[in-house]
């Protein structure tokens, strides 16, 4: 299977959901020409990254969420995707019908049926406005964290799992999806080039931190990876690009070269994640959990 990965540049905060869908949909044309039959797409791909913006009354920020989907914004999305038989994925932020905000992503057949949700795990950050950062990273106070653990599904053949953004950061994550025999696991991202606490911390030691995380998650898990950013400059913050496809070895494959709109893609032959699967990653054989413990206990 050809895989894609459907970087997306910054989005402004005027940004209409209808212009963030054109741009997804442009880019799903160019994969389907290049041959394309699954398309990750990023972390919040709908809207601008707003946990660096503080409000004192959340609901001020209800705008910001889907209450259902598709829905009018991204019904031309699926319908574009069902008619070009194209998988996909991406994250939106989600509002349920019993008023609780996640940060999530879907899988979509190319019949147009959402497979699998995912609500993210790890959410970086703080609850509370914080002078001493440079800027906000206010996931904690916007978002829950998700309540559907890390599953697999189906997917044109192939076990898919979902992971978004700092998830990929930590070995539960990849593990948990390991256990389940995934194949590919898809990641959005969006990851500010400063940290907000160390102007130490300089955006290529961030970028090879991303990298080494979703390397290692590839390998030690033996599944190919797709690492896709929404990246550049959203209303002048910065976000890192470095949007990557890894193979079950742990090495690159495909990687974006701007920071804008960008179809990255890779062949991707899933048999080869059945030699790791089987030998030096083979979990009956080698696991020792009667040490894992503290994994889960602390
Ligand atoms: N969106 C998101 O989760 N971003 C975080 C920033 C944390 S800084 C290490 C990330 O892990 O990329």
């Amino acid at each position: 299977m050809i895989v894609g990965g459907a970087q997306i540049g910054g989005i402004q905060k005027a940004e209409p959901r209808a212009t963030v869908v054109a741009r997804m949909m442009a880019l799903m044309e160019q994969a389907h020409r290049q041959g394309v039959q699954f398309l990750v797409y990023p972390e919040m791909t709908l809207t601008t990254f707003f946990p660096r913006f503080y409000v004192e009354d959340r609901a001020e920020f209800d705008h910001w969420f889907e209450t259902e989907m598709p829905n009018a914004a991204t019904q031309p999305l699926f319908d574009l995707a069902r008619r070009l038989g194209m998988g996909f994925t991406f994250g939106y932020c989600e509002l349920t019908p019993e008023g609780q905000h996640f940060n999530t992503s879907i899988i979509v057949s190319p019949g147009g049926e959402i497979l699998s949700t995912y609500r993210k795990t790890h959410l970086p950050g703080h609850a509370d406005h914080d002078p001493a950062r440079t800027h906000q990273h206010l996931e904690k106070r916007y978002f829950l964290a998700g309540d559907t653990g890390f599953n697999v599904v189906r997917n044109q053949g192939v076990i898919m799992g979902m992971a978004i953004c700092n998830d990929r950061r930590w070995p539960e994550t990849w593990r948990s999806l390991g256990l389940q025999g995934v194949e590919l696991v898809t990641i959005g991202y969006n990851t500010p080039s400063q940290n907000n606490l160390s102007a130490e911390e300089g955006i290529e030691r961030r970028v090879y931190h991303h990298e080494l995380s979703v390397c290692a998650g590839a390998y030690q898990n033996s599944t190919y990876a797709v690492a896709v950013a929404k990246c550049g400059l959203e209303d002048g913050n910065h976000m890192f690009a470095g949007s990557i496809i890894v193979d079950p070895d742990g090495f690159v494959i495909a990687r974006a070269t701007g920071e804008g709109d960008e179809l990255i893609l890779a062949e991707c032959d899933f048999d080869k994640c059945a030699f790791g699967k089987s030998t030096v990653f083979n979990f009956a054989a080698h696991r020792r959990i009667e040490h894992y413990g503290r994994i889960t206990n602390q």
